[in-house]
Formats: structure tokens, sequence, C-alpha cells
């Protein structure tokens, strides 16, 4: 009996008691999106009723990547983006489109694709039109490029461009433009508020892009932040530079580990108000920002049961609003009281 008094006593407090209700994005004046995984969405309740309650944007976490959707050179399998899909339109829930080019999560055959320069640009071009024009309508925005920069600022060397060109995320938006005028189009990458070379060199691409009256509406700031780091102002100042710039600021891929270096958690309850006190700052800076250029703050996963974080990192960690039961976290009530 003592032993497991002992043992509760020692358990990190996780969660808070606020309401779940009103939800999240009915408190805030800005859409609020979560990553999803359709499969927990189409098999898990205690998922599937969270989430439709709590967000009224969704993020295909892996479902529309090249990877997934389009596996053989002429096969796009659309089935399980389109149950997304209709979810949405059911729910009333607007759908961000994530992510046309990038360099992970390449079907083989793409990956190992061998022809000239203008076959290459046939089959970039073709991935992106067929998946603008099979969404036409459906989605609200695409992530068009998806981490094209190091973080000194230099262009990844992806397999777009070795066979392209650095040219090749205009022609992205170009693409992606014609098949779908209508979509809010995005460059997307992570890091952009912690490298100050990457991010100059994303902010200057974009501004040249837009100067060149090529279509891109917005940046996706990943954000895959920690209680430790970035530093405020330079989340103002990455904020605040996108948006005067005249570019939509999606958080696109928010998360706050508790535990960014690894190794054993610290396991004292201030873990869980450091996360929620940094969520807060994240919320009032974001908030500073033109309201006509807030896109909308995308959580990357529903509970801490639903996060990459633990597996690519190989560590403990407890990153999103909600704990592994589902249950809200002091970070979930910090974030109503900001909104
Ligand atoms: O959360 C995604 C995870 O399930 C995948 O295994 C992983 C593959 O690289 O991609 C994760 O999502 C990434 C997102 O698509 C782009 N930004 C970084 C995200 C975390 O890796």
């Amino acid at each position: 009996m003592i032993i497991v008094l002992l043992a509760s006593a020692c358990k990190p407090k996780h969660t808070e008691s606020c309401t779940l209700e009103p939800a999240l994005y009915q408190v805030a004046d800005f859409p609020i999106g979560c990553a999803v995984d359709l499969n927990q969405l189409e098999f898990n309740p205690n998922y599937a009723q969270l989430l439709g309650q709590q967000f009224n944007q969704l993020s295909p976490e892996n479902l529309m990547k090249a990877e997934h959707i389009h596996p053989q050179v002429n096969t796009y399998n659309w089935s399980e983006a389109d149950r997304l899909v209709n979810y949405c339109q059911q729910e009333s829930k607007s759908l961000h489109g994530h992510t046309l080019i990038w360099h992970q999560q390449l079907p083989t055959w793409m990956e190992h694709f061998s022809g000239t320069k203008s076959e290459w640009e046939a089959m970039f071009k073709d991935h992106i039109q067929s998946m603008c024009r099979h969404f036409k309508g459906k989605v609200r925005a695409w992530d068009v490029v998806n981490e094209a920069f190091n973080e000194d600022g230099t262009l990844r060397n992806s397999i777009w461009k070795q066979h392209l060109g650095a040219g090749y995320i205009e022609k992205a938006f170009r693409y992606a433009h014609e098949a779908d005028p209508d979509a809010l189009l995005f460059y997307n990458d992570f890091n952009l508020v912690l490298s100050p070379k990457k991010r100059e060199a994303v902010l200057g691409l974009l501004k040249s892009l837009k100067q060149r009256g090529v279509p891109v509406n917005g940046i996706g700031l990943q954000m895959h932040i920690s209680i430790a780091f970035p530093e405020n102002r330079a989340m103002e100042s990455a904020f605040q530079d996108f948006s005067e710039a005249g570019f939509l600021v999606h958080i696109s891929e928010l998360d706050i580990s508790v535990n960014p270096y690894g190794g054993a958690l610290n396991n004292d309850s201030n873990l869980w108000e450091r996360q929620a006190q940094k969520l807060a700052v994240v919320l009032s800076l974001y908030k500073q920002i033109d309201h006509s250029r807030q896109y909308g703050i995308t959580f990357w996963g529903l509970s801490d049961a639903d996060s990459w974080i633990p597996s690519a990192f190989n560590r403990e960690d407890y990153p999103l609003l909600f704990d592994v039961n589902y249950q809200a976290k002091a970070a979930y009530c910090k974030m109503k009281e900001s909104l």
C-alpha cells in the first residue's frame, strides 16, 4: 500500500482540470489544427471524439506523402486521403494538404527514377498537378515544397535539386497554382526560428518569388520546439519577419518537447508548467502578428501517445496537449486561457 502511494505521488502530474468546452477552435479567432492519423480516427473512439471536438483544421500526418499516395509510376492511391476529405466535409473541418514536394517518404520508383531532365520535369509536374487536380476545392492549402534548405541557408541537395536545378521550387509553385488556382500555397520548413541563416535564405527566396509574381502565399513554420528553446525573441522576429513581408504564417507542426536532450526525464511537475508557459508565449507572439496573416496553428499530433518524437529520437517525451490517455494537460488549459 505504502509503495503504491509513493509511486503515485512521484508520477508526473500530466493532467489539469479545465473543461473541454468550449473547444479550442471555438475560443480562437484563427483555425486550430492537428496532424491526423487516419487509422486512429477510424478505429479509436477516444481519439476521434477529442479530435472532432477540439480542432477545425486537419493536416494528414503521412497519407498525402508521395510514398503513400503515389506508390507506382502510374498508380495513385487516393482512397485513404479521400476518406479524410469526406470526414472533413462532413464535420466542417478544413484540410491542409501536406506535402507535394519533399526529399523524404518518396516511393522507390520516384527516388530511383531515371530519365532526361525533361522526363524528370514531366514526372515532377505530373505528381504536383495530379494531386492538386484531385483535391481541387477540397483542400484549403498545400505545403508545396517541404524542407528544401539546409541549416546554413544553402539549398538541400535533394533529388529535385539534382535533376531539375535550383529553379524547382519556383516551378512547383507555378504548377500547383495552374492546377488549383484557389488553393493557398505554402513553403514549409523546420528550425526557421532556431537557425537565422536558414530563415534568412527562406525569407529571401519567398520575397523574390513573390516579387516575380510566383504564386506563394505563406510560410509554414513547423515549430518542433521544446521547453528549453528557442528564445522568445527569435520566435517573435520570425513571426514578424514573414508576416511583415506579406506572407500568411502557419505554425504548421507544433510540439513542445519536455525532454529535448534525451536521457532520463526530470520528473518534476514543473515540466508541465514550463511546457504550458512556452505555449502561452508562442500564442501571445502569434497573436501579435496582423490578424489577416494568421493562417492557423497546427499541432503535430493529438496526444502524447500519437507523437512522432519518442520513436524518431528514441527518448521519452510528452510534447502535445493531451496525455497518453487523452486527458488534457496543463498546456491545453493554458492554451484556452491564452487564445
Ligand atoms: O510525423 C511524421 C512521422 O509519422 C513520419 O514517420 C515522418 C517521416 O519522416 O514524418 C513525420 O512528419 C514530418 C513532417 O511530414 C515534415 N516535418 C517533420 C515531421 C516530423 O518528422
